[in-house]
């Protein structure tokens, strides 16, 4: 990524972030941005058995909505869940070996790309079933609540869930038992191949404030802001004082999976590049970190080549990995 200078030489931006939180956000979204450009290297080089929906373009929503979460708090995924583990705390050689089917992996590659749970880091799993993860979201919160622990639970979800039951019998319980869990709806504008104003009557909010919850939307670009009012829900779901509903606008900028590439049927070039070009979250944060003079396109190249190493030696490490034993074929698998 280059990194020319900011062009105006105006005033510092404000911002409540330190340095150091910027530079790591920063790290934490180019490590998805990189992550996700080699999956598609490995599908397109025939080296990954299936599909992946690649996260690129919405980086800032997981890294700050995570960002504000501890380490025991509980998130569940979606079928684009590598952001988010990787955001919550994954490390990037086991999941590069679970996308490749190795004994490695985070499910020792029996779950592959939809399917990455991590315990350790409180990620309670990605979903293939559009809108599956709610009910164990709301479960966890639950959870907490009857232990009296003050953990939260994040439901990162599709603008495509909102077409799903479930959600309502959730909210509708989360509301009632105010629970501590926060319904994160990414809307990147597109349920598979169709556009979601011709799927979702009328406003995305309404629909949890017709629970009672509180609920906002945001510019799912904009880590700054996403991770304000990430910290404020969290805040309030910690002190009992129940769900909320956050809507972040946000795009996706490959196709819904890695073999979609053919989209002008359903979107225009000119909305995909309005979108890379002026509304790419981590470009932003780059402007953003040089204008405000705490990093320059040196240190901000430097990163990018950590990251890169960092990503090469784990895909290495995947790719020589040993497959599972077939004599394991049925262990840990639930059916
Ligand atoms: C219950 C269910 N119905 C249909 C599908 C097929 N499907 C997979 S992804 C998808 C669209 C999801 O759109 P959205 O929730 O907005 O997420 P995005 O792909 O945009 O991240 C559909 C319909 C599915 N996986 N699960």
């Amino acid at each position: 990524m280059a990194h020319p200078k900011s062009k105006s030489a105006s005033k510092k931006p404000a911002s409540t972030l330190s340095r150091d939180q910027a530079l790591h956000f920063y790290h934490q979204m180019l490590k998805i941005r990189l992550f996700e450009e080699q999956v598609n290297q490995l599908y397109l080089g025939a080296k990954m058995p299936g599909l992946a929906h690649l996260y690129i373009g919405q980086e800032a929503v997981a890294v700050g909505v995570c960002e504000a979460l501890r380490r025991d708090d509980y998130i569940t995924s979606t079928h684009r869940g590598h952001g988010h583990c990787l955001a919550k705390g994954a490390s990037v050689d086991k999941m590069f070996a679970e996308l490749l089917g190795k004994e490695a992996g985070y499910c020792r590659g029996k779950g592959g790309s939809m399917h990455i749970a991590d315990q350790d880091t409180g990620n309670l799993g990605a979903n293939a079933i559009v809108g599956g993860s709610a009910g164990i979201a709301t479960g966890a919160a639950m959870s907490a609540k009857m232990r009296c622990s003050d953990q939260v639970a994040v439901c990162f979800f599709g603008e495509g869930a909102l077409g799903q039951g479930l959600l309502y019998e959730c909210m509708n319980m989360a509301s009632l038992w105010k629970l501590p869990v926060i319904y994160v709806c990414e809307n990147n504008q597109y349920n598979e191949y169709t556009n979601y104003r011709e799927t979702t009557a009328g406003e995305v909010v309404a629909r949890a404030q017709a629970f009672g919850i509180h609920a906002e939307t945001i510019d799912g670009q904009n880590i700054h802001g996403v991770h304000a009012t990430a910290i404020k829900l969290v805040e309030r779901a910690r002190r009992s004082e129940g769900p909320a509903f956050l809507q972040c606008n946000t795009y996706r900028f490959h196709g819904h999976h890695v073999g979609d590439i053919d989209r002008s049927y359903y979107r225009s070039k000119k909305e995909e590049e309005e979108w890379k070009t002026n509304r790419d979250p981590v470009k932003l944060l780059a402007e953003w970190l040089q204008k405000s003079e705490m990093a320059d396109g040196k240190l901000l190249e430097k990163i990018e080549s950590e990251i890169a190493a960092e990503i090469r030696e784990a895909v290495n490490f995947a790719v020589n990995a040993p497959y599972p034993e077939p004599n394991e074929v049925d262990q840990d698998v639930y059916a």
